[in-house]
């Protein structure tokens, strides 16, 4: 597969149809710049400014693109709200569709087969084998993400975070919180 893409890379290139700059570009953009960091700063926002929090629930494409965040032409990014009732997890389970915008390059584990098969049979055998045990009487929301529609998971701000600045609870917000297969960390040992 990687020669494959080599090779199409060098004729399309000699051909003129891009720029290599370009991809390199790309690549370097997703190395270095995008990650979770960006998707923090967005929970972080959301936990602060209620305004923020609708404008995210209503068009997260749209309210990520002020943050630093590289949005691709005809993607569109759901923010899903974790609540004492529910709690959300995302999975692509044809390949491994992933907010690459807010989170950067997905983890090995999310494009592995049992993950992809066992977030929908078992999310909360999943959830468990993550160390994570949810309040009895939460419901588990499983999102298929697909190659136009992404999904980033709003989780619950953490208690005992009250007067904390945006960047202080950014540093709460872990990848794993944003894919549901984690929460964020705890105040007590954060601080
Ligand atoms: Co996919």
């Amino acid at each position: 597969m990687q020669l494959r893409v080599r090779a199409l890379e060098t004729v399309l290139g000699e051909k003129g149809y891009f720029d290599p700059a370009a991809i390199d570009a790309l690549i370097q953009a997703y190395e270095t710049k995008v990650g979770p960091h960006i998707g923090a700063r967005v929970v972080a926002k959301a936990w602060s400014d209620p305004v923020f929090k609708q404008a995210l629930i209503a068009d997260a494409t749209k309210a990520v693109l002020n943050m630093g965040a590289l949005n691709r032409v005809g993607d569109h990014l759901i923010a899903v709200e974790n609540t004492p009732k529910q709690h959300n997890m995302i999975v692509c389970t044809l390949c491994s569709c992933y907010p690459w915008e807010v989170l950067g390059l997905p983890p090995v584990w999310y494009k592995s087969a049992p993950y992809r098969s066992r977030a929908v049979n078992d999310p909360r055998g999943v959830l468990k084998d993550f160390g994570v045990t949810l309040a009895p009487g939460t419901d588990i929301r499983v999102w298929d993400s697909t190659a136009e529609t992404r999904f980033i998971v709003l989780p619950m701000r953490p208690a005992g975070t009250e007067g904390w600045s945006e960047e202080k609870l950014a540093a709460l917000v872990t990848r794993d919180s944003m894919i549901g297969t984690g929460l964020p960390k705890d105040p007590k040992a954060a601080a």
